[in-house]
């Protein structure tokens, strides 16, 4: 990366002891492509920055428009840019007020010709082109030099005597005038196709100050010979937008042709090739030192590895994930629930019937053992999905948007769901019933309130339980850790084989680390039979 002042390095440039090059860009994309291509300068050319929003170049752009411009070019590069600032946009005044602003983003120099606002291209019958008054075109040249901060900010004067038919003399007689007014430059254009009256002006005026040339027309001239002459800068003014309007041009007509993106696909860049040149990159890695927020790094992992029983025919070809309810298969509600709440990395773990998993949006890892039963043992093929924050459920939940919502919203290391509601009217397995440090209390708002075991009994230390686990449960920061810990010696134990997400969850609170509990009552429900997909069926439409 270059370190040294743009301005710097434009004035290195014009003063530099060879000929130096430097080509148009548009835009902030064709500008970083200059700059990887190798130059050490671009040109803002306005025919290029006018003809890619499809306007003329006679000042259709508004001055602060290209300006705008010209702030995206300069973030996305280190090299210095050359303004082709037309006239100035106006007088005197209107050009002290563009050098400002031009430093304020960076610019290396400005190169203002000697015509009248509004400007029309060169090349658009130029002999009919009314230049202005010396004087006054000094007067402009001044003041903007006057107006600069930076000692090294350039202002090329650019000589439109040939262009407009008058002459060398006159070409002369100006180039010296506006040198003399403080141009650190003098660029002197030509419409010919060849460059003998561009020698001629560059042989009489024998460098007394950097000359600079626009090739465009009298383009087969040999870069030998503007070395020879001793031109400071060449400018290709128009590749990139032509190359541009070329490769937009092909594109196009080969998909209507094709009605087929096939041919098409190795003549264009890459997404990849998009996303580097956007510096993609840089902004992952970014991401990893200044993005703490949990919410970002959520993942969630969906159990569904086994058959389920009580639903023979419907779980022929498929796990429960992908019974549809209510049109929508119940992985993919869970999916939509999830990046609704932007959880983006999901992932499924299946087993039975893995291969009928509709993976889109999700990961998929496949339990090969789904057969033995054991949810820790699907949980164990997914570890490297459990991140600082990440959700854990069954594959057959149905649920209310509010109770994702309000489990991301808990600080605790270790948090379950449990409901509530009177057991006989609660839905879920009823296996899972839980028993906690306190009813809920439905007065408050998120009661403090721990896990103390998750049985199938339906008494424990004489007293009900005060509720049911949904079979929802969330670890972030240390809970992973503790996750983890418990899953490992677990893993060790006689009956792993046959243990659920339950023992797991024991195994925390015997360690010290018991969940807290977020309360709700009812608003979700699991698929184990028949009944409850025909439930199932008006949950979700009584959701939508
Ligand atoms: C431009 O690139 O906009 C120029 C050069 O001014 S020319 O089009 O040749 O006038
Ligand atoms: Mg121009």
């Amino acid at each position: 990366m270059n370190t040294i002042r743009r301005t710097t390095q434009l004035r290195n440039l014009l003063h530099s002891d060879q000929t130096e090059f430097i080509l148009e860009a548009h835009n902030g994309l064709s500008a970083r492509i200059v700059e990887e291509a190798g130059f050490r300068g671009i040109w803002g050319s306005g025919l290029a920055l006018s003809a890619q929003h499809a306007v003329r170049d006679n000042n259709e752009l508004s001055w602060t428009q290209v300006v705008n411009i010209l702030e995206f070019m300069s973030d996305a590069t280190t090299i210095p840019i050359l303004l082709d600032g037309d006239t100035g946009y106006g007088d005197f005044n209107n050009m002290r007020r563009l050098v400002r602003k031009l430093e304020q983003r960076d610019i290396g120099g400005v190169c203002i010709e000697d015509k009248l606002f509004p400007k029309t291209n060169s090349f658009i019958q130029g002999e009919r082109q009314e230049l202005e008054d010396v004087e006054t075109f000094c007067g402009k040249i001044q003041a903007g030099k006057d107006a600069q901060q930076d000692a090294d900010f350039c202002i090329v004067a650019r000589v439109e005597a040939l262009i407009a038919g008058w002459g060398l003399e006159e070409a002369l007689r100006r180039g010296e005038a506006y040198r003399r007014a403080g141009a650190d430059a003098i660029l002197i254009h030509s419409k010919l196709s060849r460059p003998d009256e561009i020698l001629a002006f560059a042989r009489e005026w024998d460098n007394r100050c950097p000359l600079v040339i626009v090739p465009t027309k009298y383009y087969s001239t040999p870069t030998e010979v503007f070395r020879e002459q001793g031109i400071s800068l060449v400018i290709w003014a128009n590749h990139l937008v032509r190359s541009a309007i070329a490769a937009m041009q092909a594109t196009p007509r080969m998909i209507h042709e094709t009605e087929s993106l096939v041919e098409v696909e190795g003549r264009v860049a890459t997404v990849a090739e998009i996303f580097r040149l956007q510096g993609a990159d840089e902004l992952l890695e970014a991401e990893k030192i200044y993005a703490r927020s949990t919410r970002q790094e959520a993942t969630a992992i969906i159990l569904a590895a086994s058959r389920g029983q009580g639903m023979d025919e419907l779980t022929r070809d498929r796990p429960k994930v992908m019974i549809p309810v209510a049109g929508k298969t119940v992985l993919r509600r869970l999916v939509d629930k999830f990046k609704a709440q932007g959880i983006n990395d999901i992932t499924v773990v299946g087993g039975y019937r893995s291969e009928a998993i509709d993976a889109q949006g999700v990961k998929l890892v496949v339990n090969a053992d789904w057969e033995s039963g054991s949810e820790l043992a699907s949980l164990s093929c997914a570890l490297d999905a459990l991140s600082d924050n990440s959700v854990l459920l069954y594959g057959d939940l149905l649920f209310r948007t509010y109770i994702l919502n309000n489990l991301m919203d808990w600080e605790s290391d270790l948090l379950v769901v449990v409901d509530s509601s009177p057991l006989d009217q609660a839905a879920g397995n009823k296996n899972d019933l839980a028993y906690c440090s306190a009813a809920d209390d439905r007065a408050m708002y998120q009661q403090k309130v721990s896990l103390e075991r998750i049985s199938s009994d339906v008494e424990w230390q004489g007293r009900p339980p005060d509720g049911r686990w949904i079979g929802m449960l969330r670890a972030r920061g240390a809970g992973r850790q503790h996750l983890l810990d418990a899953l490992g010696q677990l893993r060790g134990e006689p009956g792993y084989e046959t243990m659920g997400v339950p023992d797991l969850v024991n195994r925390l609170v015997a360690n010290g680390h018991a969940p807290q509990v977020q309360y709700i009552s009812g608003h979700w429900m699991d698929i184990n039979n028949l009944e409850d997909l025909q439930r199932a069926g008006d949950f979700a439409q009584g959701q939508a």
